[in-house]
């Protein structure tokens, strides 16, 4: 038997994840995913009003705050039959466009970039080799000074000892491939994109009343119609701009820059057989042309459309009592009561673990730019033609922690570009009269119905079954449920506890290479369990 690493909590996420690897040889052989934290909002919701269930699912979580009430009231509206008016439609993309644009910057510098980037050798660096070298690679060019100044502000922070969020890392790492001047150009990076996080949280807030969790969504529409002004959707405009451009002049550039030193990561960290994506941003009604579209795709990109049918949640590992594989409308949630206990070769957490056709799925940005891909979506496939040319990687390469992490920074192009569309849309609706962003609505007696998005970091799918014009069951498959859920009664693995085996770890005291595959799904665990 290897030696084993626990990872507990695992840090630059949102929750508490544990990670147990097995390592044999330098490498790991076997893994284990754990939500370590039970939540019970699905068991809130029994025999509550159908309307307010997005109160209650959006506060799963204080990232991703606005894709619940989304799936939530698109699933209450499939079981009363509602169709929303076009401006509710596409305000609704504007918030998550928006959400894409905050959450993706967000994880690539402030809770994945250190996997890569070494702050410290960054102090060392030669501000004006940097300034050169930002002129090659960056659209978005600065001089020597820039750097300069934020060299010595990171000096300053590393000389009090106050390290804050750089503190606990694996600094000096022999892993580290960046050279000093590539760590202070994307340290800087790393700043500018803090205070644009900000900012672009305020496209929420227009729309949505406030961030996070906006609250200008009902069943039928949006409520948000006293900022339909030419002056509020400018506010958004400008915001969406500055936004859009430092994606394109600075995130995908500093990708393709830090990808081109770990090419050797487009082998690892792939090993899924199946990538799923329900697609997102409907381009006329709810669930009709998407902008990226849904599928499931294998490890040869064979297509196929997905059949929700075939969704089913296994809880034979999880802390769950016994049961079937039950698919979401008929799901159950019944923790166990009392003390749980940690093992690995029985019950080990409290996620469950979601099969498609009884096969574990990959989901989130690599899955949704595969199917993409697989399907010949026009700018997606241009624009990872060009990253494999540019980091002169063949197709193979998609399936790793690489390709995932390009993948991210190759839909938030897609979608920011997008994004100007529907504010045209918006604007010439408003201009010719058309104001309407609700559709009423009576709540029947009986309904179920799935409301599907496809959020930052995967598949989301909300189900309801409606009974007495309440709620009967209630049930979420979210993205890190799928990626970072448990084996199942098959013994199979989940899509991360399957990416880690084949993972080198250089020094087991120092596991980054763990965190480097982990974080590259952007896990989420106050979402996973829900
Ligand atoms: Ni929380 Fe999530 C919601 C997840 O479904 N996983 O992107 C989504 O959190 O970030």
């Amino acid at each position: 038997m290897g030696k084993r690493i626990i990872v507990d909590p695992i840090t630059r996420i949102e929750g508490h994840l544990r990670i147990e690897v097995e390592v044999e040889k330098g490498k790991v052989v076997d893994a284990w995913c754990s939500g370590q934290m039970f939540r019970g909002i699905e068991m809130m919701l029994q025999g509550r009003d159908p309307r307010d269930a997005h109160h209650f699912v959006q506060r799963s979580c204080g990232v991703c705050t606005y894709v619940h009430a989304l799936a939530s009231v698109r699933a209450v509206e499939q079981a009363c039959n509602i169709e929303i008016p076009e401006n509710a439609r596409i305000i609704r993309n504007l918030l998550h466009g928006s959400q894409f644009q905050h959450d993706h910057i967000v994880h690539f510098y402030h809770l994945h970039a250190l996997d890569w980037v070494d702050i410290v050798s960054a102090l060392s660096a030669d501000p004006a080799k940097t300034a050169k070298l930002s002129e090659n690679v960056s659209g978005r060019p600065q001089n020597s000074a820039y750097f300069s100044e934020i060299q010595t502000r990171l000096k300053t922070f590393v000389n009090s000892g106050q390290l804050g969020p750089f503190n606990n890392a694996y600094w000096g790492h022999s892993a580290y491939n960046l050279p000093a001047e590539a760590n202070l150009m994307a340290s800087a990076h790393y700043i500018e994109g803090l205070k644009l996080q900000a900012k672009a949280a305020r496209m929420h807030a227009i729309f949505g009343g406030k961030n996070p969790h906006p609250q200008s969504l009902v069943v039928g529409g949006i409520t948000s119609v006293r900022d339909l002004t030419p002056e509020r959707i400018d506010e958004y405009t400008q915001i969406w701009k500055e936004t859009k451009a430092f994606v394109d002049e600075v995130y995908l550039p500093d990708l393709l820059a830090i990808a081109s030193f770990y090419k050797e990561w487009g082998a690892i960290g792939g090993n899924n057989d199946a990538y799923l994506a329900y697609g997102e941003f409907p381009q006329k009604k709810v669930d009709d042309d998407l902008l990226l579209p849904g599928g499931v795709v294998d490890a040869s990109l064979a297509y196929a459309a997905v059949n929700t049918d075939k969704i089913a949640e296994d809880v034979t590992r999880a802390w769950y009592e016994k049961g079937e594989a039950k698919h979401p409308l008929s799901g159950e949630t019944k923790p166990i009561a009392g003390e749980v206990f940690y093992n690995t070769d029985d019950k080990y957490s409290w996620i469950k673990a979601p099969r498609y056709a009884g096969k574990s799925a990959e989901v989130g940005p690599l899955a949704r730019v595969l199917v993409a891909y697989a399907k010949g979506h026009d700018h997606v496939k241009k624009l990872v033609d060009h990253t494999l040319k540019t980091l002169d990687v063949g197709k193979g390469a998609l399936f790793s922690t690489l390709g995932r992490t390009a993948a991210r920074a190759i839909e938030t192009v897609v979608i920011s570009d997008a994004m100007e569309g529907w504010i045209e849309t918006l604007k010439s609706n408003i201009a010719s009269g058309n104001k309407k962003t609700y559709q009423p609505w009576t709540m029947p007696d009986k309904g179920q119905g799935g409301g599907l998005n496809d959020v930052p970091r995967g598949a989301l799918g909300h189900w309801i079954d409606i009974k007495g014009g309440k709620i009967k069951n209630y049930q979420y498959v979210v993205p890190s449920t799928w990626n970072f859920g448990p084996r199942d009664s098959k013994k199979q693995k989940g899509p991360v506890e399957k990416s880690l085996v084949g993972t080198p770890v250089a020094d087991p005291s120092k596991p980054i290479e763990v965190l480097r595959t982990v974080h590259s799904f952007d896990p989420c665990l106050a979402c996973a369990v829900h």
